[in-house]
């Protein structure tokens, strides 16, 4: 059966697993941007479902190593039920944040939907991050750095548990790319977590076409393809508004790159777009850089193709 090529908007305007306050515009610039209109040149149907609703962000220290944990929950909730809503309709669930936190979410969604389905599970993590810190080793109680633990199970129960008993990923589906800052005791947990990793220094060696070779390697029609695309990914230079800036990321050319090669699969089914920061960008550029990246990721008529 041939997917319609739907897609859901789902906004969830929130900072509040973040370090910094203002990825909670983070929805509404990708809409200034053109989210809408380059989906729709792509041939794209689009349904925007708006912005979820959730607590505002109380800007409190860390509670046992976590940071607005209430409130993290609340989100999360939100967000999955909104993207489960979308994988039943058989849209394609594109999650507006936010900050990367609302990955347990959505991740939480995508993966019961592929249980109940039989489906394989692949997800890219596109990110400067490993986003795989705990409560006892981080060093900022900020859950934006804990989403990937927390899908590995290792996190408080309300988050893991989302979708059904944890863990919701097993550890051999997800692959990280451009990853460039990890915590000394967090790259204990992602190496005990056997994690694969292309980081930057697997990107500068054997180039962006190898890693995505790699990342992308064993994919079968079905199995369902997630992009869980952190701003943060990409070099400062092209994309300065997110919160956290590494240096050294991967240029507009390898990106692109990246972007295309997964198109190619024709199996993308979910994305995230998180940790758009529009109070540290200039004149949006880094939302349109955004959107130009998901264009060339839904490369004309590859979507949910079965
Ligand atoms: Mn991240």
């Amino acid at each position: 059966m041939n997917a319609p090529n739907l897609v859901h908007l789902i906004g969830a305007p929130t900072d509040i697993g973040a370090g910094d306050r203002g990825a909670s515009m983070g929805p509404e610039a990708m809409r200034v941007a053109g989210i809408d209109r380059a989906l729709r040149g792509q041939g794209l149907t689009v349904h925007d479902t708006g912005n979820l609703v959730g607590p505002h962000n109380p800007w409190q220290p860390p509670v046992a190593g976590y940071r607005h944990l209430p409130e993290v929950i609340a989100w999360n909730t939100a967000v999955h039920r909104a993207v489960s809503e979308a994988l039943r309709a058989d849209a394609l669930p594109l999650l507006l944040g936010g900050d990367h936190c609302l990955a347990i979410g959505s991740l939480s969604a995508v993966a019961q939907h592929c249980r109940a389905k039989s489906r394989k599970l692949r997800v890219l993590w596109l990110d400067a991050h490993a986003d795989f810190n705990t409560h006892t080793v981080t060093p900022t109680g900020n859950i934006h750095g804990m989403p990937v633990a927390c899908l590995y199970g290792n996190g408080p129960q309300a988050l893991t548990a989302l979708g059904g008993p944890a863990p919701q990923l097993q550890a051999d589906c997800i692959r990280q790319i451009g990853i460039r800052s990890v915590d000394a005791e967090e790259k204990r947990l992602v190496h005990a977590a056997g994690l694969e990793v292309f980081d930057m220094r697997f990107i500068d060696e054997y180039g962006m076409r190898e890693a995505m070779n790699q990342a992308l390697a064993g994919l079968d029609a079905d199995t369902h393809l997630h992009v869980s695309f952190d701003v943060d990914f990409l070099d400062p230079d092209i994309a300065p508004g997110v919160g956290t800036t590494v240096r050294g990321g991967p240029t507009y050319r390898e990106a692109q790159l990246c972007m295309e090669m997964i198109a190619d699969t024709g199996l993308l089914a979910s994305l995230d777009v998180v940790e758009l920061n529009p109070a540290f960008d200039v004149r949006n550029r880094t939302a349109e850089v955004a959107v130009d990246l998901i264009e060339s990721l839904f490369g004309k008529s590859t979507l949910m193709r079965r």
